[in-house]
């Protein structure tokens, strides 16, 4: 019997990426299955289709994708894809894809959330190009999760994911591989593998930090193995399934032990971390840090230094909430920039448009149309590949950067956890008052305008809205508000500050110094410190 009689979840909609939640709501029987299902009917069945299966190693995960392959055999799959011990990074999936022309694809992760018994485990449906679900999919999903009465799974015995090879599951092949070779590869003809190899013969230091997820293996083989940089390189190379306790965020916070490291006395000199599921990257010099969106902006004005890009981008994209520092590297180059909403499902339609070569988000992702989601490990060999052909360290490129493009000082500060009546209140709230705001004076800064941001799909013409708030100060500074739509508690609030320096004079400054007057005009206009009762975020980026 393949079919079992089942009724809605609630809440089952999917977020920024893929549906996250706490990893018991995801166990309860018959959880998984409905969204799964629900998923293959809003994509019109996978009858005949190939599938890659992977996730990020996290708890749960296993299990899953046992689970989903029983549910793809009982749907008619032809064959799915699956990383040996179900791992695959999400960049790693997202080239299987592209690589073997798969149909689509699952990828089992909550990102950067924290795993385990009781933290988090996702699910996310990325398409044929290999990127995420595009919203009217993600829409469709949810639609099917209110209305599924059934589901169809067949009683089998668990395959061996634990070895290569091809075995049966009723008619449809189970192809498990090797979750890191293709992706290793793929770099080997983007980077210029011989340059890096001499700068690690050359004594070049780093430090990788895998936080105990995904990457550990990638980076092992990558920087280790293929580039012959000292074992030890990799740190928290294992993943587990609890991620060793970690938090497996780049950021400064949760990455802490890279920071004091290469803040440290006997920093190498360079360092980067990655997050759960691969996607991310922070990237840290000797004595400094490199914020993501100044990050993207080098990476734009560097990459033709690179093999893979040695003939020019053809245009650049960020969210919205990153910084204009792209910006005005793409009025140097003479290329498109286009600024989407938050998430990277809406940069897939300009790269197969060919509009643009790379992306990047403040939330610690960049990546390329080499494949269609970020890639941490990617952005971690641009640098290196940036460092090697122009002999500089990373303190040096970002001077260098500054004194050229001027510096847009950034920030994110996180409120977690908030209850989610009050930030929807003080949001609401916000909304009422944009009209008004527009002329105002706080901290000695004048508002220049203030909106929501609602984005229109050159390519497909589709409309997002309610994107997040934007509060505009004369002389182009900015601050940006929306709740984050990855978390699985309360609510998150994200506010993003930004200030343009031209320099030369005042390129050097501490950031949060530096955007004290835009934080402090924040609270006089918003006042969340005064309606949520905290003393400050919980994460500063
Ligand atoms: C966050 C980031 C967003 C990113 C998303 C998924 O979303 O802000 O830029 O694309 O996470 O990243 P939100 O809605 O919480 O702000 V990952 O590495 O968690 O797939
Ligand atoms: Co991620």
């Amino acid at each position: 019997m393949t079919a079992h009689a089942t009724q809605p979840f609630e809440g089952q909609k999917p977020g920024t990426s893929g549906l996250r939640k706490k990893t018991p709501i995801f166990m309860q029987p018959g959880y998984l299955e409905n969204f799964v299902q629900s998923t293959f009917d809003a994509i019109d069945g996978v009858v005949g289709k190939t599938l890659v299966l992977g996730g990020d190693g996290r708890y749960f995960g296993a299990e899953a994708a046992q689970c989903i392959l029983k549910m793809a055999a009982a749907n008619g799959a032809a064959r799915v894809i699956v990383g040996q011990g179900a791992w695959l990074s999400t960049p790693a999936a997202s080239n299987l894809i592209r690589q073997r022309g798969a149909d689509g694809g699952l990828i089992l992760s909550a990102s950067h959330n924290p795993g385990g018994p009781n933290e988090d485990f996702g699910v996310k449906y990325n398409m044929a190009n290999g990127g995420p679900a595009p919203e009217a999919v993600t829409a469709a999903i949810f639609a099917r999760t209110q209305e599924i009465t059934s589901y169809k799974k067949i009683t089998a015995p668990d395959v061996k994911l634990d070895m290569v090879g091809e075995s049966h599951l009723a008619q449809m092949v189970v192809e498990v591989v090797d979750p890191v070779a293709a992706y290793a590869d793929m770099m080997e003809e983007i980077f210029d593998f011989k340059a890096l190899r001499g700068l690690f013969h050359e004594g070049f230091t780093m430090r990788m930090d895998s936080m105990c997820a995904i990457t550990g293996p990638y980076a092992v083989e990558i920087f280790e193995n293929r580039l012959g940089a000292p074992k030890g390189t990799v740190v928290h190379e294992q993943p587990l399934p609890d991620f060793g306790g970690m938090h497996p965020d780049p950021n400064p916070t949760w990455a802490h032990e890279l920071m004091a490291e290469m803040m440290g006395p006997e920093a190498p000199d360079f360092g980067a971390a990655s997050d759960g599921d691969g996607d991310r990257n922070m990237i840290v010099g000797r004595g400094v840090y490199v914020s993501p969106s100044d990050s993207l902006a080098v990476i734009a004005a560097n990459a033709h230094l690179v093999p893979g890009y040695a003939t020019g981008l053809k245009g650049v994209a960020r969210s919205m909430p990153t910084s204009a520092a792209v910006d005005r590297v793409a009025v140097a180059l003479g290329v498109d920039c286009y600024e989407t909403p938050t998430g990277w499902k809406f940069f897939g339609n300009l790269m197969d448009a060919g509009r643009v070569s790379l992306c990047g988000e403040e939330s610690f992702g960049t990546g390329s149309d080499h494949v269609r989601e970020k890639d941490g490990l990617w952005a971690v060999l641009m640098w290196l590949n940036i460092i090697a052909a122009r002999g500089m360290g990373v303190a040096e490129i970002m001077a260098d950067h500054w004194e050229e493009y001027g510096r847009n000082y950034y920030s994110r500060h996180d409120y977690e956890v908030l209850p989610t009546d009050v930030a929807n209140a003080m949001l609401g709230d916000l909304r009422d008052r944009l009209e008004s705001l527009k002329g105002t004076q706080s901290q000695g800064l004048t508002v220049e305008s203030a909106d929501e941001f609602s984005y229109t799909d050159p390519v497909d013409g589709s409309v997002s809205e309610g994107q997040g708030f934007r509060i505009l100060f004369e002389g182009g500074s900015r601050v940006v508000l929306r709740l984050s739509g990855t978390g699985t508690e309360g609510a998150t609030l994200r506010v993003y500050l930004e200030r343009y320096e031209p320099g030369p004079e005042g390129l050097a400054a501490d950031p949060q110094e530096a955007l004290a007057p835009i934080i402090a005009a924040t609270e006089e206009i918003v006042g969340i410190r005064a309606r949520t009762g905290r003393k400050g975020p919980d994460v500063i980026t």
